[in-house]
């Protein structure tokens, strides 16, 4: 049962915040906005699958840490082959922002990302783990925030005829150190094409409120260029099934008639965005992307921008405002035609927060002022996020050990050739 926070505590609360807030930036980073970094990744085909040529997957990855943007995306491209050229998928993805309402107090809603001006945390050796480096500190930084963690990720394929795979991923990630919180921006490059957008909650509950529940939501801002970023076309993906009958259906529908607006993902019909590219693989089917949601829950609170899960825009680097996910409902006003141009994918990620003993005790540790509840210990990560999944960019299943192909049987004086079964 949360109590209400009492006035005194609110205050300090306030007081620490704004502490907080002023100190951040200037401690250890310099330039608010330094110039993008690059990392890639080969994933080899290796022993187990794969026919030669074929010598394996790879990204290309440019990312950043701003202002008001925390750690973030600002290029992604994708090698089916590594004799192949790059293919582009991301122009820019981020976290627009964290908004943060508190259940009990009308006016505890934080918008962590732009609302403060927060800054990256300093990573260690024991951040990146057995499987990690630290990446080089962004210019102008004292030390450095982001790490870069090859994960393996499980099994990917197993069959009767040909074993396993399992996969492996480039993890990219930063924390947000918002204040008495922690915020872990990530992202996933994945083998096989996929990208995993992640964002996890911990750090230290609320002083003042340390035990009131509370919502994380992750607003995303994903400028989506697939091959040319200029003729992606946004569709939505619906399944329809009725417990009245056997059959099914699946449905894929140019998104809100082709226009620029927000949709409610529906949790029966498996709602889903696709961008398509006019780019075909060798089936000649359309490479495409799909937004799959991973959700616990949908949060709705007062705020218009959180009436709608899925929304697409067109980009307008041009407009300052273009970036807010506050200002989504006016970006969307004018319904510009999201075919055939440069679509920009919008969704919110939910945590929901209800604190229990795991995430620390009051009256454990050294207090910091007279009224001050002493709190020892950290929240335990809670995450959310989506995956970006490719669909008929590869012709076949990724680092599965194909056959080569039957070499074509000896043509005749005319050029015939024998027909294997006839
Ligand atoms: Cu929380």
């Amino acid at each position: 049962m949360a109590r209400p926070p009492s006035p005194a505590p609110s205050l300090a609360l306030v007081c620490l915040l704004a502490l907080l807030a002023a100190a951040g930036p200037a401690r250890g980073q310099g330039l608010p906005d330094p110039p993008s970094q690059e990392t890639t990744i080969e994933f080899v085909v290796g022993d187990s699958g794969g026919v030669s040529p074929r010598k394996g997957t790879a990204w290309k990855v440019q990312y950043a840490r701003g202002m008001h943007k925390g750690f973030y995306i600002t290029g992604a491209w994708f090698r089916r082959e590594l004799s192949e050229d790059w293919i582009k998928v991301i122009h820019d993805a981020r976290i627009a922002d964290l908004f943060v309402p508190y259940h009990e107090s009308a006016d505890t809603r934080f918008f962590d990302l732009t609302g403060f001006s927060f800054p990256l945390a300093e990573v260690k050796a024991e951040d990146a783990g057995a499987n990690g480096i630290l990446l080089p500190a962004f210019e102008g930084d004292a030390y450095p925030t982001v790490v870069r963690e090859v994960r393996d990720r499980g099994v990917v394929w197993k069959d009767y005829a040909n074993g396993v795979r399992r996969g492996r991923e480039m993890v990219l990630w930063a924390g947000l150190q918002a204040g008495n919180y922690m915020y872990l921006m990530q992202y996933g490059f994945q083998d096989d094409g996929v990208i995993a957008f992640r964002v996890g909650a911990t750090g230290q509950n609320l002083p003042g409120a340390r035990k009131q529940a509370h919502m994380h939501d992750a607003h995303w801002r994903i400028d989506i260029d697939l091959v040319d970023g200029a003729r992606n076309n946004a569709m939505l993906m619906t399944h329809s099934e009725t417990t009245a009958g056997l059959g099914a259906e699946d449905d894929e529908q140019p998104f809100h008639s082709g226009v620029e607006g927000g949709i409610d993902w529906e949790p029966k019909e498996f709602t889903m965005l696709r961008v398509e590219s006019e780019r075909r693989n060798a089936n000649g089917k359309k490479i495409a992307y799909d937004l799959m949601p991973l959700r616990q829950g949908t949060a709705r609170h007062k705020e218009d921008f959180t009436h709608h899960d899925l929304w697409v825009s067109r980009s307008h680097p041009e407009r300052p405002l273009e970036m807010l996910f506050a200002n989504l409902p006016s970006i969307v006003r004018d319904v510009e035609s999201v075919e055939q141009t440069d679509v920009v994918l919008w969704y919110t990620s939910s945590s929901h927060h209800e604190p229990r003993d795991e995430d620390g005790k009051g009256n454990a540790g050294r207090r910091l002022w007279y009224w001050d509840d002493g709190w020892e210990g950290s929240a335990l990560v809670m995450w959310s996020g989506f995956d970006l999944k490719p669909r008929n960019l590869f012709d076949r299943t990724p680092f599965y050990p194909y056959a080569p192909p039957t070499p074509a049987p000896p043509a005749d004086a005319e050029g015939r050739r024998a027909v294997p079964g006839n």
